[in-house]
């Protein structure tokens, strides 16, 4: 009898135990759903818009709630969709900083309210780490490297760039142009001749060509971009011009989107360097096993390879963005 009751007791305090810590992450059961807010950046670009496709779908198949807010390019939004998230009592946030600055007020009122915040996609600046739970996303550095390396074997070691940067102030935009000029600089014949933003945009992208073409002209040697729409963008404006783009002007661009194929494929742009979009996966996985207990390496980089013309026929069918 003595016996029985202390076997029952233990399967009881085991029980107790493991519902106190098993948090709803592991109840895939159908009680409580987990509810996970995402204060995405907007819709600038192709590889924004399989960002978002991503994170949804990921959800979905996980049976998780997730709450969507797109914040049409304006940090301001992102910090309210942030404020809205932590009234709700959502379980995790996951945040694709527009900026890199201008986080810490926010970040602290998450952190009071216990609700840890996954940074996907890009970084942020702050002199205070506990602000965020972990950071999943690619190296912009070394995307920006990668494409230097190209482009100065590519033309030898010479020739005259312009550069189309993504949104002022964004992590991929500063990072980018860091890692790019790191190895350009080693080549004294290789210079930035101008640089403009074109916000990541395919339109802003064209219109920023237009304007460097009447600027400099025949000047123009090389046009570094630093995503894909803004290349596609300027390929128009060579293309209106009257000249040939990825023979009259090299055409180099990051992230690897399937039009940046398309062009690779019919000539007229000659490099991409990836950027994998598709975090939801890593991303929900970081969420689960946050909320179940688990300590998480701090920053998590995604592998991204070099695309061109070489190569582009062979891969593109089998390209998912
Ligand atoms: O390269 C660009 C998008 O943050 C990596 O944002 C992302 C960048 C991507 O708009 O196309």
């Amino acid at each position: 009898m003595k016996q029985s009751f202390l076997l029952i007791g233990a399967v009881c305090m085991v029980l107790c135990v493991c519902l106190s810590s098993c948090k709803p992450a592991a109840d895939t059961g159908g009680s409580k759903k987990l509810v996970v807010g995402f204060a995405q950046t907007g819709a600038e670009s192709a590889w924004r818009t399989a960002n978002t496709q991503s994170m949804k779908s990921e959800a979905e198949k996980r049976g998780i709630d997730l709450k969507f807010s797109d914040a049409q390019g304006k940090q301001e939004n992102q910090i309210k969709a942030l404020r809205s998230f932590i009234a709700q009592g959502v379980d995790a946030i996951i945040l694709s900083p527009i900026v890199e600055t201008g986080w810490e007020p926010v970040l602290k009122e998450a952190k009071k309210a216990g609700i840890p915040v996954i940074l996907s996609d890009r970084r942020i600046s702050t002199q205070d780490d506990s602000l965020f739970t972990c950071f999943i996303g690619s190296d912009f550095v070394e995307e920006g490297r990668l494409a230097g390396r190209w482009l100065v074997e590519k033309v030898n070691g010479k020739g005259k760039i312009v550069e189309m940067q993504g949104t002022p102030g964004s992590a991929p935009a500063i990072d980018r142009q860091k890692g790019f000029m790191e190895v350009i600089k080693a080549s004294p014949d290789m210079v930035v001749i101008d640089t403009q933003s074109g916000d990541f945009r395919r339109s802003k992208g064209k219109e920023v060509m237009e304007a460097f073409l009447k600027k400099h002209g025949d000047n123009i040697e090389v046009v570094f971009a630093h995503n894909d729409d803004m290349a596609i963008g300027a390929i128009q404006a060579i293309e209106d011009a009257g000249k040939k783009p990825g023979t009259d002007i090299i055409v180099v661009s990051v992230d690897a989107i399937k039009d940046a194929f398309t062009a690779m494929v019919d000539g007229k742009l000659n490099c991409t360097v990836e950027c994998n979009p598709l975090l939801g996966p890593s991303v929900f996985d970081a969420i689960e096993k946050v909320l179940g207990g688990e300590l998480l390496p701090k920053y998590s980089y995604v592998k991204d390879e070099v695309f061109d013309q070489s190569n582009a026929k062979d891969v593109i069918d089998s390209r998912q963005y």
